[in-house]
């Protein structure tokens, strides 16, 4: 075979592939084409097989031509193929009424409870106090949610705590955070950590209580405490508490003080904060009262340092059970504190 007559061969073919890509309905017949014509027995490389026959400067130049007659098919194919598809899908839009220009589904970007903003608040603000953060069990012994705490096996403390008890004698639910003090003090021991021991523990308790807009079954806390070899005094404890709440709030707040009975501090105090749902008015959140109970402290007990393993002729402290769920309530005015754990969504999107 010489050139020309390649030429010619190569043109028809051009021709009869250029033709079948056009009467081609659809994907399906454009990959029929593309077999017949590019596929491994198609009629292009078929083409191919002729070149031996070409004397041997002539063989370059008529791979040559073979290659881009190929390409050019190639092209035409793909360019037919795209268009196919495109139509397919208008076709299938079509038929389903897909109208575009209806606005699509508003996704939702969720956001942090507000219990858990404000707990990492305050986590942060007592870390950078120099204060460590602890954890202690939901599921508690007695020993340490009571017996350790001073709290003798008689004593009222215990009925008033309303205690949800498991079927295994001696383990409850934790019905304040305060076992994290007794934990905490042995913990600090253990691991030989310097003096003085300053850490939080905020988390979830629970009370077999009747619920109302400021008492839940299940709520959360925030105990603190601090152990140190020098003598602490209400005058650090009364500091620290300010702190805690002027960097929560942004502000002072107007507090009193009273005092208050807890087995495991000596003295004890209630710290109380001026309603901000009725500015001290009286509502049904602080009882008409016009002040919320949020922060019970004062000075850790000896004997429940005695229990922590530090020794109570050389060490004192202090430690307060803050109430994060009503805190939480205050600072975004929500005036029933059921409202946090109730899981309704609605609830939740106020704070997105
Ligand atoms: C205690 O639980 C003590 N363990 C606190 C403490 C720690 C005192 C360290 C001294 C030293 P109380 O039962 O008062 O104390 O609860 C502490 C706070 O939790 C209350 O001031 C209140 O803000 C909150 N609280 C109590 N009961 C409920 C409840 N049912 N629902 C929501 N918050 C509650």
């Amino acid at each position: 075979m010489d050139l020309n007559t390649l030429k010619t061969e190569l043109e028809t073919l051009e021709n009869e592939c250029r033709r079948a890509i056009a009467e081609a309905a659809g994907a399906a017949a454009l990959d029929d084409v593309e077999r017949k014509y590019l596929g491994k027995s198609g009629a292009l490389k078929g083409m191919l097989s002729k070149l031996g026959s070409f004397a041997k400067e002539q063989r370059a130049e008529a791979g040559k031509l073979t290659n881009e007659t190929a390409k050019r098919v190639d092209a035409e194919l793909a360019n037919a193929k795209e268009k196919a598809g495109k139509a397919a899908l208008d076709a299938a839009l079509e038929d389903r009424g897909f109208d575009i220009t209806i606005p699509g589904p508003v996704v939702r970007a969720g956001s942090l409870h507000p219990l858990t903003r404000v707990r990492r608040e305050l986590e942060d603000l007592f870390v950078s106090m120099g204060y460590a953060v602890l954890e202690g069990p939901e599921v508690e012994l007695e020993k340490y949610n009571f017996d350790d705490l001073n709290i003798p096996a008689d004593h009222p403390a215990r009925e008033s705590h309303d205690t949800f008890w498991t079927t295994t004698p001696g383990l409850c639910l934790r019905t304040h955070t305060s076992p994290v003090q007794v934990r905490g003090m042995r913990w600090w021991i253990d691991n030989k950590f310097p003096m003085p021991m300053r850490a939080i523990a905020p988390g979830r308790v629970f009370r077999n209580e009747t619920v109302d807009a400021s008492h839940e079954h299940t709520f959360h806390q925030m105990e603190g405490i601090v152990i140190d070899e020098k003598p602490v005094s209400i005058a650090h404890l009364l500091h620290s508490m300010k702190t805690l709440l002027r960097g929560i709030f942004g502000r002072e707040l107007e507090v009193r003080l009273r005092p208050g009975f807890f087995p495991f501090v000596e003295p004890g105090f209630e710290l109380d904060a001026r309603c901000l749902h009725c500015e001290g008015k009286g509502c049904p959140f602080c009882k008409h009262s016009g002040w919320v109970e949020l922060l019970p402290c004062g000075l850790v007990h000896p004997n429940v340092i005695q229990s922590g393993g530090f020794d109570p002729e050389k060490h004192s402290g202090f430690a307060f059970g803050l109430g994060l769920s009503r805190l939480v309530c205050l600072r975004h005015g929500v005036d029933d504190v059921r409202h946090l754990l109730s899981g309704d969504v609605r609830f939740l999107r106020s704070f997105c």
